[in-house]
C-alpha cells in the first residue's frame, strides 16, 4: 500500500532516482578528510562556481552549513540577527547557543522578509556592556513563512546596512534553487551579497544527503576545521557528492513544476472553510494554511489526513504545511487536494 501514500511533509522525503543511484554507484572516490575525493572536490568547485564564491565545502546537512558559518563568523557572547521564524532560530535545536555560544537577536519580518530599517534597529551600539552584533542571517526562500522569496533589492539594502557596521552576511539558502527557479535571478547574484551561503542538495533537488557551504578561501579553511570538530569530516563521500552533481544537472530546472503544483494545492486549501492561505506567500513549493477557523489543531488534521494516505506537516500548532517536490506528480497533488477537501468536509 506504500504506493498509495502521497507524502507532502517535506521536500526532504525524496528518494534517489535510478539514474541518481547509478552515478552514486559509479562515483570515483577517495578519502575526503585528506581532500582526496575527486567527486567531492568536483561538487565543491561546481557549487563555488554556481554561487560565485572562491571555495566551497560539502557538509552533512543544511543545519551544519548554517552552524559552521555562524561558528566561523562569531566569538562567544556575540549576537546574530535573524528573522523570528528563521530555520536557524526555530529548528536547529538551539545550535547557535550550543555550538557557538552566541545570542540570537530575533527580528520580526513580513512573510519572513526583514527590512533594512528593522535590521538597523537591531544592531547594537558599540558599548562595552552590550553584546557585539556580528552577523545578519537571511533565509531565501523562507521556509516557515511559506517558501517566500527575498526581493533582491531588499537584500541589497540590508547588505548595505550590514556593510556600514562591518557585519557578516550569511544566507541560509537551503532552497535558494527554488528562489532562482521562480525569479530567474541566478544563485550567484543572490549569493553576491553574502559572505557565506549554505545551499541544500537534499531538498527539492532530490539528493539523499548533503549541503554545500560557500565563501572565501579563508572562510572555507576555517569551516573545514570546525566541520572536523563537529564530527562532519567524511571519508569516501564521493558517492554522496555524485548524487549532488546529478541533482544539479537534472533537478534544478524542473523546480518550477513543484511551484505550479504548490499553486494548485494552495487554491484548493484556500477554498476550504476555516482555512486561511495568504496567496501572496505562495511563491515556490511550500503552502502553509492557518487552520484556526476550523476549530482543529494541526496535529488533529495531520492525523486525519494520514488515515487517508496524505502526509503533511505543521508550521506551528495551528498551521499546516504542504511541500511539493519531485516525487509527487501533478496528478498526485490533485488527488491529495481532493482528499483534503473530503477530510475537511467530514471534520466540520
Ligand atoms: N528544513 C526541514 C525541517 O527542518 C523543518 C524541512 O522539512 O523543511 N534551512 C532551511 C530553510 C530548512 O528548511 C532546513 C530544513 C534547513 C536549513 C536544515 O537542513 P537539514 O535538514 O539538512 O539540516
Amino acid at each position: 500500500m506504500g504506493s498509495m501514500i502521497i507524502d507532502l511533509r517535506s521536500d526532504t522525503v525524496t528518494r534517489p532516482s535510478p539514474g541518481m543511484r547509478r552515478v552514486m554507484a559509479e562515483a570515483e572516490v577517495g578519502d575526503d578528510v585528506y581532500g582526496e575525493d575527486p567527486t567531492v572536490n568536483l561538487l565543491q568547485r561546481r557549487v563555488a562556481g554556481l554561487l560565485g564564491k572562491e571555495d566551497a565545502l560539502f557538509v552533512t546537512s543544511g543545519t551544519m552549513g548554517n552552524q559552521l558559518s555562524i561558528k566561523v563568523h562569531t566569538q562567544a557572547g556575540d549576537e546574530i540577527i535573524v528573522e523570528g521564524d528563521a530555520h536557524v532560530f526555530q529548528y536547529e535545536t538551539g545550535g547557535a547557543a550550543f555550538l557557538s555560544a552566541v545570542q540570537v537577536h530575533t527580528v520580526h519580518g513580513t512573510r519572513g522578509i526583514l527590512t533594512p530599517e528593522t535590521v538597523r534597529g537591531a544592531i547594537r551600539p558599540e558599548i562595552y556592556y552590550m553584546p557585539r552584533t556580528r552577523v545578519v542571517c537571511l533565509e531565501n526562500t523562507h521556509n516557515r513563512a511559506g517558501g517566500t522569496i527575498y526581493p533582491l533589492e531588499v537584500i541589497r539594502q540590508i547588505a548595505d546596512v550590514a556593510g556600514e557596521h562591518k557585519l557578516r552576511m550569511h544566507l541560509d539558502g537551503a532552497r535558494l534553487w527554488n528562489a532562482s527557479a521562480a525569479t530567474g535571478i541566478a544563485p550567484a547574484v543572490y549569493a553576491g551579497f553574502f559572505d557565506s551561503v549554505s545551499v541544500c542538495l537534499s531538498k527539492g533537488l532530490g539528493a539523499p544527503v548533503g549541503s554545500v557551504v560557500a565563501g572565501t578561501r579563508e572562510f572555507i579553511d576555517a569551516a573545514r576545521h570546525y566541520r572536523k570538530i563537529f564530527g562532519g569530516g567524511m571519508r569516501q563521500a564521493g558517492i554522496l557528492a555524485a548524487a549532488g552533481l546529478y541533482a544539479l544537472d537534472h533537478n534544478v530546472e524542473r523546480l518550477t513544476e513543484d511551484h505550479q503544483n504548490a499553486r494548485i494545492l494552495a487554491d484548493a486549501v484556500a477554498a476550504l472553510p476555516g482555512c486561511a492561505v495568504d496567496p501572496a506567500s505562495v511563491q515556490t513549493n511550500i503552502v502553509i494554511a492557518d487552520i484556526t477557523g476550523t476549530g482543529r489543531t494541526a496535529a488533529q488534521v495531520i492525523e486525519k489526513l494520514k488515515e487517508r494516505g496524505v502526509l503533511i506537516g505543521d508550521a506551528g500548532s495551528m498551521r499546516i504545511r504542504f511541500v511539493t517536490h519531485l516525487d509527487v506528480s501533478e496528478a498526485q497533488v490533485r488527488a491529495a487536494a481532493g482528499i483534503v477537501r473530503e477530510v475537511f468536509a467530514q471534520m466540520t
